[in-house]
């Protein structure tokens, strides 16, 4: 069974509405393969220019995060309900900076993940370990602990509709990528940690890589056998650069 491929684009508090412009102009006239998933994630506020301009059925749009309550006085909050009503159909869930900055717990994670499938919405689940996990030899522990309170609250069968994003902390926006060979082998850790709880779900999850993914590292890190595609920040607001990462997986 051949697995989606998914490059996935995370604007994160970058991008204006000339951008969503350009970005729907650049990808609308091209050709992906059959597999294949192009996702745009901008700030909320440009979701429904992007929706309104994209005519590539390839081409999605996902929410940066989503609150875990449906409706209510959660001022500057979004809900997947509103992103039902736009008929966006993905959101990053537990990037590393919603971790670190706003207080996302892996408990949170897991709460907000269970609301999106049951909204309807395929969440990208980040997960990652920071260098001084890395260096004291924590990466496994780090990512089995991100892991579990998702598969506790969802059910290992449910799983198998989320896509997974494994981003080292320190290699997100620093220049610093991780090694086709270092990524590889965590993507395989995560795909045998997934395996433990059930091989077929394991085989069906799409596992993307992200951290300074560019026009430069994306052929040969989208080469390796368990990464599925990408996360890609900085290098996605970029339109001519994006089409290129977008083409090499
Ligand atoms: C990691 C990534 C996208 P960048 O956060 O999520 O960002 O490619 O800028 O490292």
């Amino acid at each position: 069974m051949s697995r989606q491929t998914i490059v996935a684009a995370n604007w994160k508090m970058n991008g204006n509405a000339e951008l969503a412009a350009q970005m729907c102009r650049g990808l609308n006239d091209e050709k992906f393969n059959a597999n294949q998933q192009v996702i745009i994630c901008p700030p909320a506020p440009y979701l429904a220019l992007l929706k309104a301009n994209i005519s590539n059925s390839q081409v999605a749009c996902g929410a940066q995060n989503i609150n875990e309550n449906e409706k209510g006085a959660f001022t500057g909050e979004i809900s997947a309900l509103m992103l039902n009503d736009l008929q966006v159909q993905y959101v990053i869930l537990g990037h590393s900076e919603r971790r670190a900055m706003f207080h996302d717990s892996t408990e949170l994670v897991a709460e907000k993940v269970a609301y999106a499938l049951a909204s309807g919405l395929t969440p990208i689940l980040c997960i990652g370990e920071t260098l001084e996990e890395r260096e004291d030899g924590e990466t496994e522990s780090r990512l089995s602990y991100q892991l579990a309170p998702v598969i506790a609250k969802i059910g290992i069968k449910s799983f198998k509709d989320v896509v997974v994003a494994y981003e080292p902390v320190w290699a997100i926006g620093t220049g610093k990528t991780a090694s086709a060979e270092i990524a590889q082998q965590t993507h395989e850790f995560i795909r045998s940690y997934l395996a433990s709880f059930d091989a077929d779900v394991a085989q069906q999850v799409p596992l993307l890589y992200g951290g300074s993914v560019n026009a430069k590292n994306c052929e040969e890190l989208f080469a390796q056998a368990d990464i599925d595609g990408g996360l890609i920040g900085g290098a996605s607001l970029n339109v001519e650069e994006f089409k290129k990462i977008c083409q090499a997986v």
